[in-house]
């Protein structure tokens, strides 16, 4: 069966990221249908050297043959229009954090719970894009060794807050610090604040990245902890990650399950100072690990650096994917 698909928040960058990727893994649509604000209706966007016009989301946007709609709009609009799409048959991947604990609504990541998708009442949602990067690089590590506890560092890219957050990096940069998406100056800085504060001191980020990788893993026993940080770098988020298992394993055994697990590349040879970067892993959907080396100071530790694109794997790749594994699905 050709495929119906629909880009609500189609001229976003994440929507944008949807219909490049849709082209470049040639996802086999047979109609698209992309939607925007009113304030964006009227721009047209391409796909597939092909020319769509965008369309005002209402409630009736849905009164058409789609299969599936992939959502990256905001909280609000999902929270709004997902119910109304999957009312109509439709299946939504939604990029948004509006379904992700909602426990009756599956949160995949491909290479890790592909099979989560059965469950779907009519919303898959996309986890968040530092989680993505995270899950895949353990998930092999969690199956091998048992993961007891993870430690997350992150250092994560501006392209995260969208085009405030490039932009007030590159006026930054320039010398002219706006504060459009951060309560600090970004250029030459670091900021330990990611979203908003909660009462437990940690901030929304931090908690996404905790209780999202419990659920992924359906392991709700795994005791973890966060700090999430901005920093002055445009794409890919970056990410160090302390590890103890419950059981030994040897550092050789390690690299080797990293590099035959799925949608990682190890790039790990210090001779020579390879090590994942940011700024290289920009445009690529791979989620990249280095730095494999023993945490001595515990037993059974480890420490990884995990770099992956924080708008491709990390949002537009991972739901394309997740796409993917419904067409075989449809009628
Ligand atoms: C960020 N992960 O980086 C959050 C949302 N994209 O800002």
């Amino acid at each position: 069966k050709k495929i119906n698909i629909a880009v609500v928040g189609a001229t976003g960058m994440v929507g944008r990221t949807f219909l490049k990727v849709l082209e470049e893994r040639d996802f086999p649509f047979e109609n698209l249908y992309v939607f925007a604000s009113k304030k964006s209706a009227g721009q047209t966007v391409t796909c597939k050297g092909k020319e769509f016009t965008v369309e005002e989301l209402t409630e009736n946007s849905f009164d058409r043959d789609i299969d599936i709609a992939l959502f990256s709009a905001g909280g609000d609009t999902s929270k709004h229009f997902a119910p109304i799409a999957a009312s109509k048959g439709v299946i939504v991947v939604d990029n948004s954090s509006a379904f992700r604990m909602d426990k009756s609504i599956p949160l995949v990541v491909p290479e890790v719970n592909p099979d989560d998708i059965k469950w779907n009442k009519g919303i898959i949602a996309n986890p968040n894009c530092s989680t993505i990067q995270a899950v895949v690089a353990l998930k092999p590590l969690h199956t091998a060794y048992k993961i007891k506890r993870i430690v997350y560092s992150t250092y994560q890219a501006v392209s995260g807050s969208g085009v405030k957050g490039v932009r007030d990096l590159e006026e930054g940069m320039k010398g002219n610090d706006l504060l459009t998406a951060y309560p600090h100056p970004i250029a030459g800085n670091c900021i330990p604040h990611i979203d908003v504060f909660l009462e437990n001191g940690y901030t929304k980020e931090e908690m996404k990245m905790i209780e999202e990788t419990k659920k992924i893993f359906n392991d709700y026993d795994l005791k973890i902890t966060a700090t999430t940080v901005r920093v002055p770098v445009k794409d890919s988020h970056s990410e160090s990650i302390n590890l103890e298992f419950e059981n030994s394993f040897e550092l050789d055994q390690v690299r080797n399950v990293l590099e035959n697990a799925p949608g990682i590349i190890v790039q790990d040879y210090l001779s020579n100072n390879v090590y994942p970067l940011a700024r290289d892993i920009a445009g690529k959907d791979e989620v990249y690990v280095g730095r494999i080396r023993r945490d001595f100071s515990v037993e059974n530790g480890l420490n990884l650096w995990v770099v992956a694109d924080n708008i491709r794997k990390g949002a537009a790749t991972n739901a394309i994917q997740i796409a993917e594994l419904l067409v075989p699905t449809l009628a």
